[in-house]
Formats: C-alpha cells, sequence, structure tokens
C-alpha cells in the first residue's frame, strides 16, 4: 500500500499538469480563480478515486464536470485503477497477508440462492461459487446464537458457553455468552496485524428483551460486545432480531446510536458500514477480517416495496411447486451429491391446494424472497467495493447461513410479544401472523412460518431447531481469485467450527494455548483450506450436534439423529442425505457403537439433558414452549 500512497502522489502531480493542459480550453472564459478551484476540486476527487471512495466512472463524471476532456478523465481513472491494482498485484507477490471477507445469513435455507436451485434473483452470491467454489454439505448447529459462537471461536457451541440461547441455564456450558476460555476470530487475528471488523447482528451476549431497551447492561460481564471480543469496529445489534425499518438498539462501536425515523434498512446500514471501514482499513495499509452478520431473512418480514414488487406472482404457484421446481433444479446443477429423492411436504404442512389464505400465504414468500434478494444486492455492492479498492483478488471471500428455514409460529402470544409495537416514529405495529393484514412494511411483524420454510430447506426435512438435515445444511460460497481456480462443488462434509481454522491458516495466524491470562480449549475445526485449493481432504474427526435434546453424530458417510425425547434414528448418507430409509433396525451394533460416541462427546462439552434445561429455559422466557 507505501506503494499505491507514493503512486498517488506522484500522479496527482502528473494529473496537475494534464489539468492545466487540457482543462483551461473546457471552461468558455477561465478566470485564474475559477481554474484553481477546478484543479483543486479534480485533485481531490482524483484522492478518492485512489482512495477508493469513489469508483472509475463516478470519478470521470466529476471530472468532466470541473473541465477536463472524456478523454483526459479516461486516462486519469485508468491510471487510478491500475495504480491500485498493480500495488494490489505487489502486495499479493510480497506476501501482505488476505484480506477475509466472512458473509453470514441469518435463517437462510439450503434452497434458497440461485446457485442451490432457487428462483430468487442472487447473482452476486451465486457468483462467488461460479469464481471459487461451492460447498454442499457445511453443518451449522441449527439456530442463530450456537452457529455463531461455533463460528466465531471454532468450538461446538456448549464449549463456547451457548449450549443454547443467550439465557443462563446453570453451567459455563450454558451461560449463555462467549467464554472466556474460548478465542474468537477477532481476538486470534489482531495480533496477526488485522483490522478486525463486523456490521451485522452479535447475538453470542447473553438475553436481551426488546420492549425493556432501558434496563440492557450492554458490556458488563454477562453481555460482552464485538468491541470488547477482539472487533476494532462495530456497527449493528447485540442481541437477536430486529425491526429492519425501526430498530430498537443500534450499536457503533461502544454506544447506543439514534438512526433516522425513516429512510432506514438494516440490511442496507450494515452494507454502507461494512464498506466505510473496509475503505478505512484500506487507507490505513491494514488487512482485514471483516465479519457481515445479516439478518436478513430472519423474521419479522420486512423489505423494500420495489424488491417485493420483483416477486409479485411468482409464489401464487404455492409451496408444492416451488419445493419440486428446486430439486429439479439443485438435480440439473449437480448440487448435491447424489440424486437423492426430495422428502415428502412436511406432515403440518397442507397441500397447496387445500392451504388458506393463498393471496396472503404467496405475499409472505415475496416478501421473504425479497429480503435474500435485497441482501444479495447488497453483497454486491461490497464485491464492487472490493474492486474499486483493489482488494478483490486477494480477499476470501465466504458466504454461509447459520441456519436451515425457520418454522417458528409468530403468534400474537408467543414471540411477538417480546417486541416493540411501535415503530421509532410512534406508528402502531401489528405484532403476529395475521392473514387479514399483508406484511412487509415496518408496522407488520409476522414470520413465513413452517411450508415455506420446507421449501427454504428443499429437499431435506425438518427445520431450524433441529439437527436433520433441513435444520443444519447451508451452502457455504468461497472464492479468493488469487489463490482458489474457479468452479467446482466440493461434498465432503464439514462444519462451522472449520471457519475458524482455515481462516488462521489464511492470515499465517497461530492458535495461542492462552489468550488474556485464560488457557484456550483445543479447537474441534480443521482447516478447509486444502479443499478449497482443490486438494483431497477428508474431515478427521465425526461432527456432533446437540440442540434442545435434538441430538445426531455424523461418521464418515453415517448419521446418527434424533429428535428430543425420540427414538435415534440411522442413516447412510451415501445413498439416503434426505434421510427417508432409517436404517437403525437392522444395524444395532453400529447404532451402539454411535449412540456410545455421542454420550462421551455430550459428556465432554457438557451437554445437560434437555428435560432438566427447557423448564428452566421457559421460566426464564415466560413462555408455554420454545417455538412460539
Ligand atoms: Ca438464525
Amino acid at each position: 500500500m507505501v506503494h499505491a500512497v507514493r503512486g498517488a502522489v506522484h500522479f496527482a502531480r502528473r494529473g496537475r499538469r494534464r489539468i492545466r493542459r487540457y482543462g483551461a480550453g473546457v471552461d468558455a472564459v477561465p478566470t485564474k480563480d475559477s481554474g484553481d478551484r477546478h484543479e483543486t476540486k479534480l485533485r481531490e476527487a482524483f484522492q478518492q478515486l485512489l482512495a477508493g471512495r469513489l469508483d472509475r466512472r463516478e470519478f470521470m463524471r466529476t471530472a468532466v464536470r470541473l473541465g477536463a476532456t472524456a478523454a483526459v478523465a479516461a486516462s486519469m481513472a485508468g491510471v487510478g485503477t491500475e495504480a491500485l491494482a498493480s500495488a494490489d498485484r505487489r502486495q499479493h507477490e510480497t506476501g501482505r497477508r488476505p484480506n477475509i471477507l466472512l458473509i453470514l445469513a441469518d435463517d437462510m435455507g439450503f434452497a434458497d440462492i440461485g446457485a442451490t436451485g432457487s428462483e430468487i434473483r442472487t447473482p452476486n452470491i451465486d457468483g462467488i461459487a461460479r469464481r471459487g467454489k461451492l460447498f454442499s454439505s457445511l453443518y451449522n448447529c441449527a439456530r442463530c446464537c450456537p452457529t455463531r459462537a461455533s463460528l466465531l471461536t471454532g468450538l461446538y457451541p456448549h464449549k463456547a458457553g451457548v449450549g443454547h440461547m443467550g439465557a443462563n441455564l446453570g453451567s459455563p456450558a450454558y451461560q449463555g455468552f462467549l467464554r472466556n476460555d474460548a478465542g474468537t476470530i477477532a481476538e486470534l487475528l489482531r495480533p496477526a496485524g488485522y483490522r478486525t471488523l463486523m456490521a451485522g447482528k452479535w447475538h453470542v451476549a447473553g438475553d436481551f428483551w426488546a420492549r425493556l431497551v432501558d434496563t440492557w447492561r450492554v458490556g458488563d460481564v454477562e453481555h460482552p460486545t464485538p468491541r470488547q471480543r477482539g472487533f476494532d469496529r462495530f456497527y449493528g445489534i447485540i442481541d437477536g432480531t430486529i425491526n429492519y425499518f425501526s430498530p430498537w438498539y443500534i450499536m457503533e462501536n461502544d454506544h447506543k446510536v439514534e438512526v433516522p425515523p425513516t429512510d432506514f434498512y438494516f440490511t442496507d446500514a450494515i452494507t454502507d458500514k461494512a464498506i466505510a471501514m473496509i475503505e478505512e482499513s484500506v487507507r490505513d495499509a491494514k488487512p482485514f477480517f471483516m465479519y457481515l452478520a445479516h439478518c436478513a431473512p430472519h423474521w419479522p418480514l420486512q423489505a423494500h416495496p420495489a424488491d417485493i414488487a420483483r416477486y409479485e406472482g411468482t409464489y401464487a404457484k404455492g409451496w408444492d411447486a416451488t419445493r419440486t421446481a428446486r430439486h429439479e433444479e439443485m438435480l440439473s446443477r449437480g448440487v448435491l451429491q447424489h440424486r437423492w429423492a426430495i422428502s415428502p411436504r412436511d406432515a403440518d404442512a397442507p397441500a397447496w391446494t387445500s392451504a388458506a389464505h393463498r393471496e396472503w400465504e404467496a405475499r409472505r414468500m415475496s416478501v421473504y424472497a425479497a429480503m435474500v434478494d435485497r441482501m444479495d444486492q447488497q453483497i454486491g455492492r461490497v464485491l464492487a467495493a472490493l474492486r474499486r479498492l483493489g482488494q478483490y483478488d486477494d480477499t476470501l471471500v465466504l458466504f454461509l447461513s447459520d441456519n436451515g428455514g425457520c418454522a417458528e409460529l409468530m403468534r400474537e402470544d408467543g414471540w411477538a410479544k417480546f417486541y416493540p409495537d411501535v415503530t421509532n416514529d410512534g406508528r402502531k405495529i401489528t405484532l403476529g401472523n395475521r392473514p387479514d393484514i399483508m406484511p412487509g412494511s415496518a408496522q407488520t411483524y409476522m414470520s413465513y412460518e413452517l411450508p415455506w420454510a420446507n421449501v427454504s430447506n428443499t429437499p431435506f426435512r425438518l427445520f431450524k431447531h433441529w439437527v436433520h438435515e433441513g435444520g443444519i445444511s447451508t451452502p457455504l460460497l468461497v472464492q479468493w481469485p488469487a489463490r482458489f481456480t474457479a468452479g467446482g462443488i466440493a461434498h465432503q462434509p464439514c462444519h462451522v467450527v472449520d471457519i475458524l481454522p482455515t481462516i488462521l491458516e489464511v492470515a499465517g495466524a497461530a492458535y495461542p494455548t492462552e489468550l488474556g491470562g485464560h488457557a484456550l480449549q483445543p479447537l474441534d475445526g480443521e482447516s478447509l483450506l486444502p479443499l478449497m485449493e482443490g486438494h483431497r481432504w477428508t474431515r478427521s474427526r465425526p461432527i456432533f450436534w446437540e440442540h434442545e435434546g435434538n441430538a445426531a453424530i455424523r461418521d464418515a458417510n453415517l448419521k446418527l439423529v434424533r429428535k428430543f425425547n425420540q427414538p435415534w434414528e440411522l442413516y447412510d448418507m451415501e445413498v439416503d442425505r434426505t434421510e427417508l430409509h432409517d436404517l437403525s433396525r437392522g444395524n444395532r451394533r453400529m447404532l451402539e457403537r454411535l449412540v456410545a460416541d455421542y454420550g462421551r462427546w455430550a459428556e465432554s462439552v457438557g451437554v445437560v439433558d434437555w428435560n432438566i434445561q427447557q423448564p428452566k429455559l421457559l421460566d426464564a422466557w415466560k413462555m408455554q414452549d420454545v417455538h412460539g
């Protein structure tokens, strides 16, 4: 970057000479003052181009307006862009550490992007896999908080302190916020010279009640903020969800900030801030780690009207036809390792032809699609900023989701009662899934519910909360133009705990034995970098899950899985990833071995029987059941 700065100074001088030579001819009767003013402004614009705050086209428009000829403007823009690109190449050649952009979607199912068969338009996300790789068998932890804790620390959720969610259920494995013997990616990369940036949703810091914002204890020992866990910059929410148009608590670094009462949308706002943070790092010649943790498309269903309009009519064909179309598309794209049969429509979803309120149902899915679409548009802006800043080739980009599509009901007396029922400017919000009101605006607070979540998780069974494939499967898309060859799909099973070791290897950073005076637990993850680079790779250890008594182990091609208080099921994932043919009856010895392996793991990480934990949780949340 030092070279780029020198280049900028040098070129600014050359640029001034050119402006003197060409600029006067454009201004009809130039006075000395107006000429100087234009020259100053043109110089500023050129500096902005070099700093990446103006893109090539914006710069050319500005330059022409200030009196440069089109040819001179194009030439300056070209030299400016080239200066950045060549600095970028030099940095790569001299072993400068690559940037890392980790993008997380929230409650987005396996089949919700174009790359995995969706009709939702996600060209920017899909492009990541086209330029790099698609991983078809990356697993998360079935829920927001546990996945985020695991992703950030490279440990299973219980070892990170988030065995369930934010409520403290009485032991270190369930304390509800990140433990001190678990290091975050940010804490581990900062000593390696990285600027550590976060925009979006945190949700690994205890419970917060949206209606009681004035009582929040942000930043105390049970509610640690991103800045207290290694991030240099933070903009976003500390809790788990938001009114996208009218948020109740937005933080910037260490403080709550006000947002405009209108013309605010969270997905757009975190993107603006993420780009500004990246620009600052580039200006300061620091490699960056950016954790861009979207809330979208988590409920409530709220989107820009123009984006919703893009899906008007798309879902009139209903959930059955949409599931089938997605399955066929993913088969034709080779997304699945084998041509597994699609699971039947979930038993709790009616056939589309007998569904009530079909127009309202279609609208719910249109808003959901609009939220995914908007997230994609904004990811496109971040990728464009990387290009503009000359950082594109040497940035590892990862995109994944924190759990499968979410079947939660949003009853008027369930989750909905936790959230404010007026907007920041005093408009009434109708909470809950009401078929007499169309969702989408700041004044509605709805979810899309089980039948559409069943579509999101095509072709798999079940949803967020469960550890059958529909709850824990996410596509992972990665690109790093300077290092990875383009194209290809990797089918090897891997888990979000593997992301941290991957990032450490990419950054050349070590995993220390202690951090801030606390001995760190050994990592559960294994670096995926060889697989990303196209080499042979197989995870050396099995993968384990426990969430709300739902439990599983995946060992090579076998998966042992159960619902809370239900018998174990056994599947051969090689031939049946959609979990349709339970093999538990005929394979007793194998079943017993896997049950014993699961039991040893559960004990080692501090899993407590959900029959004991659930009453504590319902008491803390003052709810009748956990699926409200
Ligand atoms: Ca989530």
